[in-house]
């Protein structure tokens, strides 16, 4: 942890960066072609460090993050100290969306919390709530004219892009049977018509290239681009529903860590 970060400070960029969040709508649309996309993170500050060197270099002004910020690895704090100061500075078009490990359910139990205790011994259950009601305020999805970026997959009841308009903010730990829930949750699978229950617990779905398919008919949409699911370990990164779907990791103790940039229809995975 930066020495220097004290309690105070960091209670106030929350505040801040809670502010500005809270008036941006859950599902973003985004205008610029180039966009550089970040997975999974879990607390690997130094791959985070990476991408913005990659952006910096390729001179992208719109960076995408796809959720999955804390819990597992061990610098969550200096992670959101990073995305919060950046979006205070506004030196990016900066968009974070929500994973389900920005859920108080989850980052209660997978390491968030613990690591709040060490370095706050204090104040940590203030930082700790405050935290998570700046998740609370992260929006679920960002699409452009070709793609659709979201955590986890198509939640059940949701046949296009327009039924996304409905999400809600401000809950601290959404609901099984919510399209909040399983946007974040839901993971495809190939050989599946329609949803079967997936095995990462109860209101998780499977859905089948069906579903994928009348999702981007329906919404004028080539691809889906979401993390969420570990890649094989030497990738980084795995097609899905004829090419239709990547999944891609950017934490290095996930698997190789990979960033993608977005060239209008076009993309490139990339190693960091
Ligand atoms: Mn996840």
């Amino acid at each position: 942890m930066n020495n220097e970060l004290k309690y105070g400070e960091l209670d106030e960029l929350i505040k801040e960066t809670i502010n500005i969040l809270s008036s941006k709508p859950p599902i973003i649309n985004i205008e610029d072609k180039t966009i550089l996309v970040v997975g999974d993170i879990h607390g690997d500050y130094e791959s985070v460090d990476a991408a913005l060197r990659i952006a910096d270099k390729d001179n992208v002004n719109t960076l995408l993050f796809l959720g999955d910020y804390v819990d597992r690895g061990d610098k969550s704090v200096e992670v959101l100290h990073t995305l919060m100061t950046l979006i205070s500075d506004n030196s990016f078009n900066l968009i974070i969306l929500r994973g389900d490990h920005e859920t108080r359910e989850i980052n209660s139990e997978y390491g968030f919390l613990e690591e709040l205790k060490n370095k706050f011994p204090e104040k940590y259950g203030e930082i700790y709530d405050l935290f998570n009601e700046l998740f609370a305020q992260l929006p679920y999805v960002a699409y452009t004219k070709y793609y659709v970026f979201l955590h986890g997959g198509i939640p059940r009841g949701v046949s296009g892009i327009k039924d996304l308009k409905s999400l809600r903010k401000g809950l601290i730990s959404p609901s099984p049977g919510t399209i909040e829930f399983e946007i974040l949750w839901n993971d495809p699978a190939e050989y599946i018509n329609g949803y079967i229950p997936n095995i990462r617990g109860d209101g998780t779905y499977l859905f089948g290239v069906d579903v994928t398919m009348d999702f981007l008919n329906n919404s004028g949409l080539t691809g889906i681009i979401r993390g969420h699911d570990p890649p094989p370990y030497d990738k980084g990164y795995y097609f899905s529903h004829n090419n239709h779907i990547v999944t891609i990791n950017t934490c290095r103790f996930i698997s190789k860590p990979v960033i993608l940039e977005v060239y209008g229809d076009e993309y490139e995975i990339i190693y960091i």
